[in-house]
């Protein structure tokens, strides 16, 4: 049986679960604009609640390619009013931020877990983590920086390459006193890498189960599924389903997701096909 350790929840991952996304930002690749409110943010959280989200992740930057990265107390004004609720729902509450000093003032709301698209990499993260004592930790690959990282991503082994990043993270987090129960690991759909890379780490995603930890995958209306599928981010709900079924089929014990309601059914039914008798 397999857990994740976070700050108030020891999550039993032994189904897979739904992560929903609450972007309080502005300019988000597909809800950008809609819950910059912290009124519009809250009810969402609600919501995604309401639909079975397992877990919810709130965030206050864009990491769409080309985004403009917000200062500190801009993103501590996105989030914490929305945090501050988040953590009375029931469910694990993530803050997904790089910045440490907003990592700080979630985990002194009593946020579960920080979701990291940089893996703790910017200055005094690691440090954050390491001095709390059970907060769960999601560490991502991202080859370069939003601003650049489309920009002719290369890599020779697209999987051996996110693969070793994210076991040399994992090291460093537990080498600074970090328990591997608090660590989840995620390839990073999307961020430096083009359509073909995103579709081989789906293909060969059991290979990063031997890190030895559990993974957490979001491909919920990425660019990817608009290539292969001809669609507008809006029209790329069914597309996300199939990519989150073929996730959690090839070992993802946490999907992140936009689609609450749609990814909780899509998950039923392969839970049900999964328990069925031979
Ligand atoms: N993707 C996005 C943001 N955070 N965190 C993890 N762990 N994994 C992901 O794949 C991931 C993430 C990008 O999606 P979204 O939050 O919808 O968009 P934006 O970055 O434009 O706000």
């Amino acid at each position: 049986m397999s857990h994740w350790q976070t700050t108030r929840f020891r999550i039993d991952l032994d189904r897979p679960l739904v992560m929903g996304i609450i972007n309080t930002t502005p300019d988000s690749f597909f809800d950008g604009g809609r819950y910059e409110a912290p009124e519009s943010a809250i009810a969402h959280c609600d919501r995604l609640v309401a639909e079975g989200a397992d877990l919810l992740d709130i965030g206050g930057e864009s990491t769409r390619p080309g985004a403009r990265t917000p200062s500190s107390d801009e993103e501590l004004e996105r989030v914490l009013p929305v945090l501050r609720h988040a953590v009375t729902l029931g469910v694990p509450v993530s803050v997904d931020t790089s910045d440490p000093r907003v990592m700080q003032a979630a985990l002194d709301l009593g946020v579960d877990i920080v979701n990291d698209v940089r893996a703790l990499r910017r200055p005094g993260a690691v440090e954050c983590l390491a001095a709390h004592a059970t907060a769960g930790v999601c560490l991502m690959h991202m080859l370069g920086e939003p601003g650049s990282m489309q920009h002719a991503p290369h890599y020779d082994d697209v999987v051996a390459e996110v693969a070793s990043f994210l076991g040399a993270r994992t090291r460093v987090l537990m080498a600074a006193g970090v328990q591997a129960g608090r660590i989840t690991l995620d390839p990073g759909i999307g961020f430096g890498k083009q359509p073909p890379h995103n579709l081989s780490l789906l293909k060969r995603q059991r290979e990063l189960l031997a890190l030895g930890r559990p993974l957490l995958v979001g491909w919920s209306r990425k660019s990817t599924l608009g290539v292969v599928t001809g669609r507008p981010v809006a029209e790329r709900q069914a597309a996300s389903m199939a990519a989150a079924l073929m996730a959690v089929q090839q070992g993802a014990s946490i999907v992140r997701v936009h689609d609450v309601a749609a990814t909780v059914d899509a998950l039923k039914m392969w839970a049900a096909v999964s328990a069925a008798p031979l």
